[in-house]
């Protein structure tokens, strides 16, 4: 009895174990939840035998309701779907679209692209509607997307790590592939396929050359095959210096012989493993990375070479115009502009340049980089960054999307109406290569990005990379209706939260264009103060140059003059401060504490108002997100919530530091009843957090 009684206890605690985390939700299932009550097998039909076409209709089987009327899945080549005579022309390769068709005499709901990659798509966009309150009976849908190759970079390490990774170690266990295949390989596969993603850099831009090595190629080749049917190619990070490292040559000199036969073996050698390899990424001459610089020889005598190698396989390499020298005095925002607008149009036609979407690096604001428009001849990808390396890392909420399209809604102004969108989607000069990288915020967090709102940061990249114009807006609120579903008074509020998120962080880190005000090598937290690291554009105080009469970097005339690196219309907005938006004021001048600002303040009184605004901010959505206790999941309410008070705590934090550092530096006073910074600035400079993650190189 004592023994049969045991075992009912253990059942039921064993019972519970696997219903507890089956009935919590863990963010697991990030948008592609299958609302659980009305889930049910619809009926859905698969025209033809491909793999990928098999995912589609499996995955409208998981997730569309019970009732949906018979959805049939195809592709426009189906003799049955090519009699129907539909507007398939234009959608390319990846394009598809949903109707409501008669096939064989039945009325279904078809679902179809020119390949079975654009029949995959339409599933997950037709699940998106339903998902999103659509009938789906009532669902007509047609799209494709505007950017050829929408890539996650991803910053990981060979030993696990991830470079600015704020979610747990790498997903990739490069030490059981290529035996073990995660069922986690799958999942990511699918999540991003459900938003457009179509390639995957594996490894980080500060390349080891191990990873071009025959059993990195392997463990690369599983990967690749079990992204294969979900539309995704693989790309690799290539460490320039690999044919001195790997194939014992005394130079990597892009111009000698041996080594670009070097790197053509090693293509055909990637191109055997993985006949669908994407190509490569590199990061040559910048922060140490070794490079064709290193030979006098140019960026495009580099990347030329290389696109050399994988051509015959149909490859394509993006070679990063993120560079900046500790020998080139000239101001860092200036830098990329005048080493790759002079080889514009030198570039082979399978070689992309990507381009980060400010001039300095992934800060809470950037005007827009000023290659955008620059460089006509070349195809120019740009480059996000979604893990948020300068906004808070994971624990901070902080919407990215008003971010992205930021900089992709900024004109040009080097042809009426050119937005930096058209320039990346190839429509300002018709360049057919086109792409959009984002620097993943993915790890092996149950969660995959660390919190639940981080996900939405990945989501609106991919929903951005497949439509630039898209507004951010409206895929926040897709977003919250697939992820909270669709309780009106749920998604008001987390959309709410989101809108001005990213504003806030801002306002707490630093407003009106300061930038680069961090802490040392990890990056989180202040340290506006730091002026002795050995290079001087590693210091904050090089980007604030504040002083006893203002503050700001100037970049005019008088200054840098970097804003001439502008198209003349910009650049004659900028030359002024008074002309200048306020929003970017202190990135491009240098200007008094007491300037009249727009709304009648000055721009101390003013800087001390966004510290306060952005902590604010953060308090208000501690009590909207309280508002939604009971109405959200006991798991991922709480982690939010817990999350949400380390965000106002480290707002709080980022405020009075700052305040008391520029109060050093200005000896002003605060503006009358404002809180006075928590500690002294001894206190502040005297922090250290040694471990904080992300920080690997
Ligand atoms: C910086 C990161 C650094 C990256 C670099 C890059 O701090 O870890 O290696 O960007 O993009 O923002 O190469």
């Amino acid at each position: 009895m004592k023994h049969y009684r045991a075992l009912i206890v253990t059942l039921g605690v064993s019972w519970l174990a696997i219903a507890g985390p089956a009935c919590a939700d863990d963010g697991y299932d990030l948008w592609l939840r299958t609302p659980k009550a009305v889930a049910g097998p619809a009926a859905v039909t698969a025209i033809g035998d491909s793999a990928t076409i098999r995912l589609a209709a499996d995955a409208l089987r998981r997730a569309l309701p019970a009732g949906t009327p018979a959805v049939t899945v195809a592709t426009a080549g189906d003799p049955q779907v090519a009699a129907l005579r539909l507007p398939f022309a234009g959608l390319g390769d990846e394009g598809y679209l949903v109707r409501r068709v008669s096939l064989g005499g039945r009325q279904v709901l078809l679902v179809a692209g020119n390949s079975d990659r654009g029949a995959l798509y339409g599933a997950f966009a037709l699940l998106r509607a339903v998902g999103d309150g659509a009938d789906a009976a009532a669902v007509t849908l047609r799209s494709a997307p505007k950017v050829k190759l929408r890539v996650l970079d991803h910053w990981d390490n060979l030993d696990g790590t991830v470079e600015r990774g704020f979610a747990g170690q790498s997903l990739w266990d490069w030490w059981s592939l290529p035996d073990f295949d995660d069922p986690r390989y799958t999942d990511y596969a699918r999540a991003n396929a459900s938003i457009g993603i179509n390639g995957t850099v594996l490894n980080n831009v500060n390349a080891k050359a191990d990873s071009l090595t025959a059993p990195y190629i392997a463990k690369a080749a599983k990967l690749a095959a079990v992204f294969r049917p979900w539309g995704i190619k693989v790309y690799l990070s290539a460490r320039f210096s690999a044919p001195i490292e790997l194939g014992g040559l005394k130079t990597a000199d892009p111009r000698d012989p041996a080594v670009a036969a070097w790197w053509k073996a090693k293509a055909d050698e990637i191109y055997r493993a993985i006949p669908d390899f994407g190509g490569f990424l590199v990061k040559a001459n910048s922060e140490g990375q070794p490079g064709p610089r290193d030979y006098g020889a140019s960026h495009a005598d580099g990347a030329n070479m290389l696109a050399a190698a994988v051509r015959p396989h149909g490859g394509i390499v993006m070679w990063r115009a993120f560079v900046y020298a500790e020998t080139d005095p000239e101001d860092r925002a200036k830098q990329a502009y005048s080493e790759f607008k002079p080889l514009d149009g030198k570039f082979a036609d399978n070689v992309l340049v990507q381009v980060k979407n400010g001039a300095i690096d992934f800060q809470p604001r950037e005007p827009f980089h000023p290659l955008f428009g620059a460089m006509p001849k070349t195809p120019l990808m740009i480059e996000f960054q979604i893990t948020k390396e300068y906004l808070g890392f994971a624990t901070h909420l902080a919407y990215l999307g008003p971010l992205f399209a930021e900089t992709l809604h900024a004109r040009t102004g080097r042809k009426p109406g050119e937005t930096v969108a058209d320039v990346v989607d190839g429509s300002a000069e018709g360049h057919r290569l086109t792409g959009m990288a984002g620097v993943a915020n993915i790890g092996r967090d149950r969660d995959w990005s660390g919190s639940t709102f981080n996900q939405a940061n990945w989501y609106a990249f991919g929903r951005l990379a497949w439509d630039p114009d898209l507004d951010p807006a409206a895929i926040a609120r897709e977003w919250a209706g697939l992820t909270f579903g669709n309780d009106p008074q749920v998604i008001a509020t987390t959309t709410a939260m989101m809108a001005g998120s990213r504003e806030a962080v801002v306002d707490y880190t630093g407003a009106f264009g300061l930038a680069h005000l961090m802490a040392t090598g990890h990056h989180y937290g202040p340290g506006p103060w730091v002026a002795d690291l050995a290079r001087p554009e590693w210091n904050p105080t090089y980007y604030h140059r504040a002083d006893r009469g203002g503050i700001g970097f100037e970049r005019g005339a008088s200054g840098s003059d970097a804003i001439a690196q502008y198209a003349p219309s910009v650049a004659r907005q900028l030359a002024k401060p008074e002309t200048t938006p306020e929003r970017e004021l202190l990135w491009f001048h240098h200007v008094a504490w007491d300037r009249r600002m727009a709304d009648g303040r000055t721009l101390w009184e003013d800087l001390v108002a966004h510290y306060d605004a952005g902590v604010a901010y953060v308090a208000t959505m501690q009590s909207q997100w309280q508002s939604l206790r009971g109405k959200i999941d006991a798991e991922r309410w709480q982690k939010t919530a817990t999350y949400l008070s380390i965000q106002h705590r480290e707002a709080r934090w980022w405020r009075d530091a700052s305040l008391a550092y520029w109060m050093s530096v200005n000896q002003r006073a605060l503006p009358a009843g404002v809180a006075p910074p928590e500690h002294d600035l001894a206190w502040y400079k005297a922090q250290s957090i040694p471990y904080a993650p992300g920080h690997t190189s």
